[in-house]
């Protein structure tokens, strides 16, 4: 609790110098919930998801003050070689998951971590910390109602400091304590005073022994008074003086060391000690950090992607199959030879998904493996997100393209820069099924391609026949990477081809040509593909038809090579002329 104070003492002084990048959040007034919360926790084994006044959980879990500090300095020793500043940081390989900045986002990572932890025989818990401002989010619902569906012992832990940066909780919500909600996730919750970090302490132990013999996530409320503003820009004016005094007589702190001397026998001196040797590690880590240039920025690899080269995988030959079945018998493959992997998606189970991809699936790998999840898209991936981290392979089936967008932050934002941010890759296969033609009205019809090629880190692939859709979802599944393949609804059980795979899976990465032509360039992709064949039927020989196949990160030189050739380009795209990649394609 002190090094944590005495280490933001020091990087408020710094950041009033200028050297500080970003800003610092204090912790002061939280240290006894940070400590507290997270001393009971295993290092490496338990997952975590701490916040930005959780210094002292950090120190509890495994970090350190200098790496810290350059952090914060965004100097070249930084962890994250400064593409973060301040509170983002973490440790993904030992499941401290490094947060993204939106509130109620990390919880659902530690739910779907701790979940596929334990799915593989680990005796684990989760911490998902979150502030009382952060507990109004939607995907604090999610990622409970998750929890307890699932039966994953997450402890959601309330750090209750009345305030969300100026917002007073009068204005966040209604119920008398936060710990209420737990009833309606049919789980234990409970409010105590943060104030002692033995009482906090305690109240952990007891909580992780009830959701040991529940198997179910509980609630726990920690009422605090944050010693400063929110963070170091606000002077927090709306604070009244004598809340503000109120406040100081509430510092965990000293109240710890009078327990210390009073309660724990300690002498004055031996205390002394104790704290003579905090600001010793604090002085060294400053005199340490302060020298330490910028980084140079070329010096450091900034792969948004995860580069492992794909495996070679089962080989398949199959005379006739329509793109379903070609779904189905990819799904299959997958499930066959890699036991980590598991379905996510709604109504993927006994009824097989909405399209019937999925039919079949539950009755040979079990319900363990195809999953019927409750209807939250963001919940889901950030659950398929931390699942991914504790050595789960998530498929997840969007029902709807269109329903991805509820997951535009977890994916885009969470998932895609996640390999950037923690150097752990993040191996997702995220199935859309999308495109019109089917009368299903315009929320049931988008295809999304352009919004989430705009995301780096994720990958798009966009078959039309048979033997493209089973490699699409081979290639995206076997790859370290957020990868998405479009299939669209319409093709679904209109087109029959043949399936003929080598089981190399390097090849897969490249664009198709369907026959050779000279007047004209045709980009199509999805069922636009069946469109521009049958128009080139037509021409002859005039026309060359190309599926760029992967539209993330796409690779336009065969296609130039094509226009070179023909000198002219039509990009023929199912969606608005600014809703996808056309515009991309010709510019
Ligand atoms: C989804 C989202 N909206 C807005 C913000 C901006 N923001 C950062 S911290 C904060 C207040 C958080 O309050 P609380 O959850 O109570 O945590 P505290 O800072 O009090 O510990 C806000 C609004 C954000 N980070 N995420
Ligand atoms: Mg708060």
């Amino acid at each position: 609790m002190l090094l944590s104070r005495r280490l933001e003492d020091r990087l408020m002084e710094l950041y009033r110098k200028g050297y500080v990048k970003g800003t610092v959040t204090s912790s002061a007034g939280h240290e006894a919930i940070a400590a507290g919360m997270s001393l009971p926790l295993r290092p490496g084994r338990d997952v975590a998801s701490l916040l930005h006044r959780d210094l002292a959980a950090h120190f509890a879990l495994g970090a350190k003050p200098y790496p810290l500090l350059c952090q914060y300095l965004a100097n070249a020793e930084s962890p994250t070689h400064a593409r973060e500043g301040n509170c983002h940081h973490g440790d993904a390989a030992s499941r401290r998951l490094p947060m993204i900045s939106h509130l109620g986002k990390m919880l659902s990572l530690v739910v779907g971590g701790t979940w596929a932890a334990r799915r593989k025989g680990e005796d684990v818990f989760g911490l998902a910390v979150i502030g009382d401002g952060g507990s109004s989010t939607g995907e604090f619902h999610e990622a409970i109602n998750l929890a307890s569906v699932h039966r994953t012992p997450v402890l959601f832990l309330i750090e209750n400091n009345r305030y969300a940066f100026s917002t007073p909780t009068s204005a966040q919500y209604h119920c008398p304590r936060l710990s209420d909600r737990a009833h309606g996730y049919g789980v234990v919750g409970r409010t105590i005073d943060g104030l002692d970090v033995w009482t906090v302490y305690t109240a952990v132990c007891e909580m992780l022994d009830v959701m040991r013999a529940d198997l179910l996530p509980a609630i726990l409320e920690c009422t605090c008074s944050r010693l400063q503003g929110h963070a170091a820009y606000d002077k927090a004016e709306y604070v009244s003086e004598e809340e503000a005094a109120e406040n100081r007589r509430r510092d965990p702190l000293p109240y710890a060391r009078q327990q210390l001397l009073e309660v724990c026998g300690l002498s004055d001196g031996q205390v002394a000690q104790l704290e003579a040797e905090v600001e010793e590690e604090v002085q060294q880590a400053v005199a340490q950090a302060m020298p330490v240039p910028r980084p140079q920025a070329p010096k450091y690899p900034w792969d948004v992607y995860a580069g492992d080269p794909p495996p070679v995988v089962r080989p398949a030959s199959v005379r006739k199959a329509k793109n379903g079945d070609a779904v189905r018998l990819a799904l299959e493959s997958i499930l066959s030879d890699c036991p980590e992997a598991v379905i996510l998606g709604m109504d993927v189970g006994r009824y097989g998904s909405a399209f019937k991809t999925c039919k079949g699936l539950i009755d040979r790998f079990g319900p363990e493996r195809v999953v019927d999840m409750p209807i939250c898209e963001s919940g889901i991936l950030g659950f398929s997100l931390g699942a991914s981290q504790a050595g789960a392979r998530p498929i997840v089936e969007f029902q709807f393209a269109d329903f991805s967008t509820e997951a535009v932050s977890q994916l885009g934002l969470n998932a895609g820069t996640w390999y950037f941010r923690s150097g752990c890759p993040a191996p997702l296969l995220l199935r859309l099924p999308c495109g019109g033609g089917l009368t299903m009205g315009a929320f049931h019809s988008g295809e999304f391609e352009g919004l989430w090629s705009r995301f780096p880190g994720l990958k798009l692939l966009y078959p039309a026949t048979p033997q493209e859709t089973f490699e699409a979802l081979l290639a995206g599944f076997y790859d370290p990477n957020p990868c998405l393949v479009f299939e669209h609804k319409l093709l679904y059980w209109s087109k029959t081809g043949e399936i003929e795979f080598d089981g190399d899976l390097e090849p897969v990465w490249r664009a198709r040509c369907y026959g050779e032509g000279t007047d004209v360039t045709v980009v199509a992709f999805g069922a636009m593909v069946y469109e521009a064949l049958s128009a080139a039927q037509g021409f002859g020989s005039a026309m060359e038809v190309w599926n760029p196949f992967v539209l993330q990160p796409m690779d336009l030189a065969p296609i130039i090579d094509s226009v070179r050739k023909t000198g002219r380009l039509l990009v023929v795209q199912e969606c608005g002329a600014t809703q996808g990649l056309g515009n991309h394609v010709i510019s």
